[in-house]
């Protein structure tokens, strides 16, 4: 269902020697660490993978709204809801600017959700889990936040420059989104001991999808090698997955929170810890389609595409009706 029809033509890093001219210029600008704008000469490899990312990227802000959305009308107090409510705008916001930077390569924004309605683009694997309880939403800031920042930190720094300009404004937004998740974690850990139990249970059910966010290990990377070529991609996913882990595993402590993974330990000659990688097996089973929640986030994203037709076409109706009117005045 999820094949990949943006065909990104990027399985084979070429050397420079086999490039044309133009190319190798492009290729000395990104060595060189300058940005590329949407007007610049670029690889038509290139701009597809970018698009292809960016793309992805945008869909999961928005579907990512979906099983913390659950979570609103249920909130404990008035302060959580008001900071629920605030996040969740975020994610629509962040979804926009992903969308208008991809928009930049060429690509409507309506062209994207078509394909991804179709099953042709992908979203993040990780909202594809149920948020069963409160403590869900804490665990949602803390880990999936956080594994998203550990790679966005790095995308700062992505050799498009629309692409890169989005991702420092939404890195300064979800460092709060990630706080705000330890923060409500903190509050529950120091709780009853049926809270602790919760949070306990969303730790176990969170880690390993968080883990998958980094995609596959690099050994099965289809991409990797050529995003990191053109700087589209600033470390493999092992690497950040690495990093995720040896960050969240004093945060864990602190919360008193015990990571499921009995294999996990300090390795002091790598200075890195040790851990057991995810189940790659239940990972492109979820990407395909198939996991808990694919259909009812895909549902409930098509019917609100349809839902706002009315909405979409009154803004198109009234943006082609005002030159007129000025011109009338
Ligand atoms: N889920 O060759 P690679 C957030 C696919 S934002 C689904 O290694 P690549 C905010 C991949 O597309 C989270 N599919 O791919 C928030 C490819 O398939 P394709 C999203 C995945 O692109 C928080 C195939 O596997 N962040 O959470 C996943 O070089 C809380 C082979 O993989 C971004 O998108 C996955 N996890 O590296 C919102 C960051 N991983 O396309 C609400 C930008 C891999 O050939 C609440 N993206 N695949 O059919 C990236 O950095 C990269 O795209 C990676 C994957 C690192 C995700």
């Amino acid at each position: 269902m999820y094949a990949q029809v943006i065909d990104t033509g990027s399985d084979r890093v070429r050397a420079i020697g086999e490039m044309p001219e133009e190319e190798k210029v492009f290729m000395a600008r990104i060595e060189k660490g300058e940005k590329i704008e949407p007007k610049d000469w670029m690889p038509e490899g290139y701009r597809k993978t970018l698009i292809r990312q960016i793309g992805q990227h945008a869909h999961s802000e928005v579907v990512g709204q979906l099983p913390e959305g659950n979570w609103i009308t249920r909130a404990p107090t008035l302060e959580r809801k008001a900071i629920l409510l605030a996040k969740v705008q975020d994610e629509a916001g962040h979804g926009l600017y992903l969308y208008s930077a991809a928009e930049t390569l060429g690509i409507s924004r309506d062209e994207m959700t078509e394909l991804l309605h179709a099953g042709k683009m992908k979203y993040s694997s990780i909202f594809n889990y149920p948020t069963l309880n409160w403590a869900d939403i804490g665990a949602v800031g803390w880990l999936v936040d956080g594994a998203a920042i550990m790679n966005q930190v790095a995308l700062q720094r992505t050799s498009y420059g629309p692409y890169s300009r989005a991702m420092i404004r939404i890195c300064k937004e979800e460092s709060f989104h990630q706080r705000q998740g330890y923060d409500l974690l903190i509050k529950m850990c120091q709780g009853s001991p049926e809270q602790k139990a919760m949070a306990q249970d969303a730790m176990n059910r969170f880690w390993y999808p968080a883990l998958m966010m980094f995609g596959p290990s690099d050994k099965d990377s289809v991409h990797s090698e050529q995003s990191m070529a053109w700087k589209i991609k600033i470390n493999t996913n092992d690497e950040l997955r690495q990093k995720f882990v040896d960050q969240t595993v004093p945060q864990a402590k602190y919360l008193g929170l015990t990571i499921p993974d009995e294999n996990l330990v300090w390795n002091e000659e790598r200075g890195a810890h040790d851990f057991t990688q995810p189940d790659w097996n239940e990972f492109f089973d979820v990407i395909a389609g198939n996991g808990p929640c694919n259909k009812d986030r895909m549902a409930a994203r098509v019917n609100a595409w349809k839902d706002g037709a009315w909405f979409r076409e009154g803004l198109a109706a009234y943006a082609k009706k005002l030159p007129l009117r000025k011109q009338a005045v």
